[in-house]
Formats: structure tokens, sequence, C-alpha cells
């Protein structure tokens, strides 16, 4: 027997007279609510519940849950994590296709305690979308795994991977999220963007993703989800160091971009 839950009585049931308040200030028909159900039935058969939700309200409960604790800014999740990350040995270089599209870039960062301590043998755990905007898992034809992978941090707590350089991320257009966004005059964009989770014995786990400065949706539209934050954003440059080349097979030159990640104890 489920018993009465007091915070989901009281968050449910005020969301549900807050819909009830609106549909009522709106006048919505019958004919109306009727389409509004369909459109939801096929959001839930297209598997884009993750992807509508998170896009409209994680980044709300992300903040929620995350605003104002000590260490490196949290972000959302989104709803393309997978949980079978392809653990990597070094020299890291992120799974990718031969002909993978994207300029190749080396990632360096360090993970860190609060009082800058580097620590060592942290759980990296990153994933991204291809150079196309999409993310592997969740389109035919790109191996399951692929621009994932599961890192570790070296002694001072750092870590260095290749990968091609995300691309801003833009909604499908085909599915029920991107009719929505058409019916609303919404756009489709989020900038391009890094995820990671990390994780290491006696801290807290940090889910954050990584920006670009100068990126044309976070200064031009904005993000769809809302998502960004100022600490998250870093610099994009050049690397042309020959060993770091040759041990990711890449270069001569290639862009390179860096991050602190500093986590609280447990
Ligand atoms: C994404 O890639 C993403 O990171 C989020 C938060 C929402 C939708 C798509
Ligand atoms: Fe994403």
């Amino acid at each position: 027997m489920v018993e009465r839950n007091e915070r989901v009585t009281k968050v449910a049931l005020d969301i549900i007279d807050a819909i009830q308040d609106r549909l009522a200030a709106h006048d919505v028909t019958h004919q109306e609510y009727r389409a509004a159900w369909a459109w939801l039935m096929g959001l839930a058969q297209s598997g884009e519940v993750p992807l509508f939700l998170d896009v409209f309200f994680e980044s709300i409960v992300e903040r929620n849950t995350f605003d104002g604790v000590a260490g490196s800014e949290h972000a959302m999740q989104g709803p393309y994590y997978l949980d079978d990350h392809p653990v990597l040995s070094p020299p890291y270089c992120l799974p990718m296709r031969d002909d993978e599209p994207g300029d190749a870039m080396v990632f360096t960062g360090v993970v860190e305690d609060l009082g800058g301590n580097g620590i060592e043998g942290a759980t990296v755990d990153t994933w991204q979308a291809a150079n196309d905007g999409t993310y592997s898992g969740f389109v035919p034809d790109v191996p399951r795994g692929n621009l994932r992978g599961i890192l570790t941090t070296a002694a001072g707590g750092t870590f260095r991977f290749s990968t091609i350089k995300p691309a801003p991320y833009r909604i499908p257009h085909e599915g029920p999220t991107g009719e929505f966004l058409l019916l609303t005059g919404l756009h489709p964009w989020r900038p391009a963007h890094f995820h990671f989770t990390i994780t290491a014995d006696g801290y807290k786990p940090l889910t954050t993703q990584i920006y670009f400065r100068g990126d044309e949706i976070i200064d031009g539209i904005g993000d769809i989800t809302n998502g960004v934050k100022d600490s998250l954003i870093v610099d994009v440059g050049q690397g042309s160091d020959p060993t770091v080349a040759s041990e990711h097979g890449i270069g001569p030159t290639y862009l390179v971009a860096d991050a602190t990640f500093a986590l609280d104890s447990a």
C-alpha cells in the first residue's frame, strides 16, 4: 500500500492547482485540451519525456539543490547521460569514429579540494555531443559510447583527454519537443558544452558542464535550458605540444581548454 506523502501532497497538488488556474484563465477549450492530451501521449511514445522535462525544468531544481554549495558550481545532468560509459586507459582519448567530424581538442583539468589540494584518483566521467549536436546512444548508426569516457586523475588531481570540440546542441526537430518549440516560437539551441560527473572517495559528487567563451549561443540567443553559469565558461586556445599531439594521435595543432573542479568534502 502506498502511503500519503506530505511533500508530494504539498508540491504536486500545488502544481495541479496552478495548471487548473491557468486552464481557467485562458479559457482552454475541450478541443484544445484533447490536442494537448494527444501531444503529451506522443511525447511519451517518442521517448522524449526526459528531454522535454530537462529542457524546461531541470535548471530550476538543479539551482534549488546546488546554488550556494561549496566548491565548483553544479549544472544540469541533462537527458543524455548513460550509465555504461567506456572506462578509458591513459593517454585518454574519447572514443570516436574514424571520420569523426570536428576540431581536435585537448581538455585538461584538475580536481581539487576546497583548499586547492589536488585529488589523485578521482573519477572523471565525461560525455558530449558530436559535431552535429547528437549524443551517442540516442541516434542510430553511432556506436554506443562514442564521445563518452571515464578517466582517473593523476598525481596533483590532474587529467587530460583528447576529443573533438563540442558544437552547439540543437534539440531534435522531428519529435514532439521540437514541434512544441516551433509552435511556441522558442529556439532549439543549447551552447556547446561538455558534461562532467566527478566523484572521489570522501567528497560530494559534482555533476556540471563546461561552456566556451565566445560561444555564439551564449553571446546570441541564449541557452534554451537556461543552464549556463559564468564560472563554468572557459577560454578556448590553441595548442601545439608535439608530445601531447603524438600521444593523442592528433596535431600538429589542436584546440585546448582547461578547467578546475573543486569538490566539497562528504
Ligand atoms: C542537453 O544536451 C542538455 O545538456 C540538457 C541539459 C538538456 C537538453 C539537451
Ligand atoms: Fe548536453
